[in-house]
């Protein structure tokens, strides 16, 4: 909106002619991502304290967690507006891409929105049900992939990191594969976020990942250059995960141990079906696997634990997620956070890598 508005303006002003580089508003973006958290966040968690919405601990968990009962929950208020107004103003409006992602984001805070206040009204662990919640967030999924699928000349391969000449037609099974990127990456973030920023530290590495895919996909020079599928229009992207990584290190401030604030479920989920989308509409969905590293070890470990459960009775880990279990090995929680982040960090090197090792 605002792009519109100045960019229109630049044989006036000839300065505002900066406004058609997507760098420029990418950074522009990113500080008014910043900014409206610092601004908004003292306010909210006054706002949640007054209202006790606050969390609820399992007593069945982590025994050190149980002093973090009553802190304020449902940050992730704030980081969807921080997100979405600094994409609205900055990011071209005319590309059907910021809309996709902006209203996937926005469908999946409803849900985790949803989530929350049953939880916080109940006051139970429980929320919406399991089945309900995953019903909902398959169907926003299938919606964006059907919306993409119809798309002229929307690209419905796959391709293999590393690999630059191996790509698969899914056709029309690339809706119900979106659909799983989607809403895979969603719960992979819910269940990462168990510690105080720990899920919004990887979500930051992950956005600044899918920043430089973007720009690169959606540059033809580049993405010749690099043998990555060009995506015309991509570009814009990087305005969006822009104020993604932003928004999540303004939430930071506020997330980081010990915690003044968490994030919910109105903030885990569609910060985990944002990096799905963009995953998809840049043609990189396989090495979201790479990238997004920590949440699949997080995922996995549940998997295990469940799995291994049912059929043995036994437990591979002391507690899944992944977390839990470092924690019952007595490490200090900032130790776990800061080595997770270290582990992020170095998953979305070698993500990056692949733009080049192919
Ligand atoms: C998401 N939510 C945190 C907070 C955050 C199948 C099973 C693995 C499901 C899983 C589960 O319930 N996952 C839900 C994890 C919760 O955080 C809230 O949820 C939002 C994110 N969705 O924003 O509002 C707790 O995490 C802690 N926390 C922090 N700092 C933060 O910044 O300390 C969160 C954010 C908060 C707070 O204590 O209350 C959560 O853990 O529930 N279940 C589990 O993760 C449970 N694991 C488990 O049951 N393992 C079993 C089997 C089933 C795998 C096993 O190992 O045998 C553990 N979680 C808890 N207690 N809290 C263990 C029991």
């Amino acid at each position: 909106m605002l792009y519109s508005l100045l960019f229109s303006l630049r044989d006036t002003y000839g300065a505002l002619n900066v406004f058609r580089y997507i760098t420029f508003r990418a950074v522009i973006a990113a500080l008014m991502a910043l900014l409206l958290s610092f601004l908004i966040g003292p306010r909210l968690i006054e706002r949640l304290t007054a209202r006790q919405i606050g969390q609820q601990i399992r007593p069945d968990g982590p025994q050190g967690h149980l002093s973090k009962a009553g802190t304020p929950t449902m940050g992730g208020t704030m980081i969807l507006f921080s997100l979405i107004l600094a994409t609205v103003l900055l990011a071209d409006l005319t590309n059907p891409y910021i809309w996709i992602v902006v209203l996937v984001t926005l469908g999946f805070g409803a849900v985790g929105f949803a989530d929350d206040y049953k939880k916080l009204s109940v006051g139970n662990f429980r929320g919406v049900p399991g089945k309900v919640r995953l019903l909902l967030e398959f169907a926003i999924g299938l919606v964006a992939g059907v919306f993409l699928f119809l798309t002229p000349d929307f690209d419905t391969r796959l391709y293999l990191p590393f690999f630059k000449d191996i790509s698969v037609d899914l056709g029309p099974a690339y809706i119900p594969f979106a659909a799983l990127v989607i809403v895979g990456a969603a719960n992979a973030v819910n269940l990462t976020d168990g510690l105080d920023g720990l899920a919004i530290g990887p979500v930051m590495t992950t956005a600044f990942t899918y920043g430089v895919f973007a720009y690169a996909a959606g540059n033809l020079k580049y993405a010749e250059y690099l043998q990555i599928p060009y995506v015309a229009g991509a570009g814009e992207l990087a305005i969006f995960t822009a104020a993604l990584l932003c928004a999540g290190l303004g939430f930071l401030w506020f997330n980081t141990y010990p915690a003044m604030m968490f994030m919910g479920d109105v903030g885990a989920l569609p910060l985990g079906a944002a990096l799905g989308i963009v995953a998809v509409l840049t043609k990189h969905e396989i090495v979201l696997l790479v990238a997004g590293g920590v949440f699949v070890a997080e995922t996995m470990s549940v998997i295990l634990q469940v799995a291994s459960f049912k059929l043995t009775r036994k437990r591979i880990f002391r507690m899944a997620p992944l977390h839990h279990h470092f924690e019952l090995l007595g490490w200090p929680e900032p130790k776990i956070i800061v080595r997770f982040w270290i582990v992020s960090i170095i998953c979305a090197l070698v993500a990056l890598s692949t733009l080049k090792l192919r």
